[in-house]
This record gives structure tokens, sequence and C-alpha cells, in this order.
């Protein structure tokens, strides 16, 4: 049977991107009835620096977050990863699986690793075999993701099929990345060639969960675009990045299909779209950040919830890390 794994980083707060490139489809795979683990990957997070207590409100606020956009804490199993200790445990075993070739080409890594590589985390440079992990550690078949986390599904595929060749065995699964829907790259307003991201310094570039409905409308009024009216189809966005951008956006935001929004939109001007966008932006969003401020407001609840979930968690990586641990050669 399928079993979906995924994970956001507790590293600032929720973005659009985050919500239409991962939570708003773990939240349809959950209601497709398949077997969901969703991790707030705290131990991802401080491979950059974080401070304690940001961190902490982080967690509680991306938990919050998974809540109030529909994952249901009984039917999926929601946790945070430091507290199943199994992820960091079969993480290791793939640093010894894993060779420094493979994780000299992620491309994640060169990009928030900037220019001064030397100075950036071991961590950091290790990232994607804790994240193989994570997926591993369940047995996991698919990975809803955004079009970013890509390479790292294919590092998974790597390491799993590595090990499995190495020890003679059919272990681990070679677990299908999941980059479907219209938003799967959700771009920076200020510019159509960056990814939307909770860690850019503008706070204009991006769209965050917690913005009340006048901060949308502004970053939308104020988004970069051009001058052109909007083409009638999709073909007419493809040297448009900035107004490709909005069309997904919109498109993902109200489930419709970016020829169908061309259809309905098509000839008119930004002036007339950015409106129209944020309505539709401000209606889906606003039930969700009220939600999340309600549920900030029981901190204890939040932990109790990631608590039962690291329990339910637990009990399905540690069997997994055990064999794990004898097919390697270790002794119990
Ligand atoms: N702009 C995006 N468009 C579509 N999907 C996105 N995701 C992130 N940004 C976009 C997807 O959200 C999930 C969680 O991502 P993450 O928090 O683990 O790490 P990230 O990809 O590094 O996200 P950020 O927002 O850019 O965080 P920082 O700034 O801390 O690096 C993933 O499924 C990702 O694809």
């Amino acid at each position: 049977a399928p079993r979906v794994f995924s994970g956001i980083q507790p590293s600032g707060g929720l973005t659009l991107g985050n919500y239409l490139g991962a939570l708003k489809r773990f939240v349809e795979t959950q209601e497709n009835g398949v077997e969901t683990i969703y991790c707030m990957v705290d131990l991802h997070a401080i491979t950059v620096w974080q401070d304690p207590e940001r961190l902490r409100h982080a967690t509680r606020e991306l938990c919050a977050g998974f809540i109030a956009s529909g994952i249901d804490p009984e039917r999926s199993v929601l946790f945070n990863q430091s507290q199943v200790a199994e992820h960091a445990q079969l993480a290791w075993i793939f640093n010894c699986v894993a060779r420094m070739g493979w994780m000299k080409r992620m491309t994640q890594f060169k990009d928030k690793a900037g220019k001064n590589a030397e100075n950036a985390s071991l961590g950091l440079f290790g990232y994607p075999a804790l994240m193989a992990a994570d997926i591993l550690v369940y047995h996991a078949t698919h990975v809803p993701v955004g079009e970013d986390q890509k390479q790292h599904i294919e590092l998974t595929r790597d390491i799993a099929t590595k090990f499995n060749h190495d020890y003679g065995v059919d272990f681990f699964p070679i677990t299908e990345p999941v980059i479907e829907g219209a938003a799967t790259r959700v771009m920076s307003l200020r510019d159509g060639s960056k990814k939307m991201s909770k860690s850019d310094p503008s706070d204009a570039s991006r769209i965050n969960m917690t913005d009340d409905a006048d901060a949308i409308a502004q970053k939308f009024r104020k988004a970069k675009t051009d001058p052109e009216p909007l083409p009638s189809e999709a073909a007419g966005l493809a040297e448009r990045p900035e107004a490709r951008n909005l069309v997904n956006i919109y498109a993902a935001l109200s489930d419709q299909s970016v020829d169908a929004v061309l259809a309905e939109m098509g000839g008119k001007q930004f002036s007339e779209f950015k409106p129209i966008l944020t309505e539709m932006a401000v209606e889906k969003l606003t039930p969700i950040s009220t939600e999340m401020a309600r549920l900030m407001q029981e901190p204890d609840e939040i932990d109790a919830i990631l608590r039962r979930g690291a329990e339910r968690a637990r009990a399905i990586a540690s069997p997994i890390l055990e064999r794990t641990y004898e097919i390697v050669g270790m002794v119990r």
C-alpha cells in the first residue's frame, strides 16, 4: 500500500509557496484516504542558525498551520522530527552510504551556502542524507514536494539503491516524488526568477500565511509585472515569469487549470486582475490564518498533539531502524 511522507522546516513563518506547493496537497492526499505522515523538520531547520525561542515558536506555529489547513492529527501522523530519534540514527548510516560527490552536486546546498561554502555547517552539506532518512525510516513510497526538492528525492532514491545493492537486500523502497499542480514552484513577488521563500530578506517578496487582508492586497498591488494584458492561452506566458507566477497562484488557489483561468481572464490588465487575485487569496487564506491564531493561544495543546504524533511515528520507524542495524551488522 502507498505510504506518503513529507516535511516542512520550521525555519520561519509559512509562505504561500509552502501552502500551495506542499500543505494544500498534503491535505488532498490525506482526503484521498492514503496513509500520511507529516513532519516538522526541526533538525533540518538548524542547518542554518535559528534563535532557540524563535525555533520553538515557529515549530508550534507550523503545527498550527498544518492543522488549520486541514491536516487531522488523528488521520495523519503529525509530529516534529527531533522527538523521533530514529531519523537522526538512520541519517548516520546514510551518511556512510552517500558519497561526497553526490552531495557536492546538490543545488540547494550551493544556493544556501552561497559564496562562502567553507563557512557553511556540516549539517547543511549533509541535509539530503537526513532527508533520505526522514523518508526511508517509514519506508515511504511517495513524497509530495515542490519542484525545488526534486533533486533531493533523486538522491534519496540513489541512497536506497546503493544501500540495497551494498548489503544485497531489497529493503528500502525506491520512493517516488509527487510534483503536481499549478503551483509546484511559486516565485518571489519581487523577482520572477527566484522562488518564494520564508528566508528571503524582503517581506514584500512573499505572502505569509499570517498576513492579513491589507497586507495581502498591498503585496499583490506592488508585485512586479509587465505592462501587457493577460494572454488568453498558456503559451502566451512563456516569456513572462511574473505574469505566469500570478496566474499560477490564482489557478492553484481556485482549483482551476491555467487554461481555464486564462480563458476567463485573458485580455485583462493587471490593474484589473490583481484585485481579483487578492480577493481569491483573502477568501482562501483568512480562515487558515484565523484558525492558526486561535490554535496558538493553546501552546500546551499543540505540544500534546506533537508528543502523541511522535509516539505513533516511532512505532513505525523503530522496527525499520532495528532491521537496518541488523542488516548493517550491528550487534543488538
Ligand atoms: N516557492 C515554493 N513553491 C512551491 N513549493 C515550495 N516549497 C517551498 N517553497 C516553495 C515546498 O514547501 C515544502 C517545505 O519546504 P521547506 O520549508 O522544507 O524548505 P524550503 O523548500 O527550503 O522552503 P523555503 O520556504 O524556501 O524555506 P527556507 O527559506 O528556510 O529555505 C517543500 O515541499 C518545498 O518544496
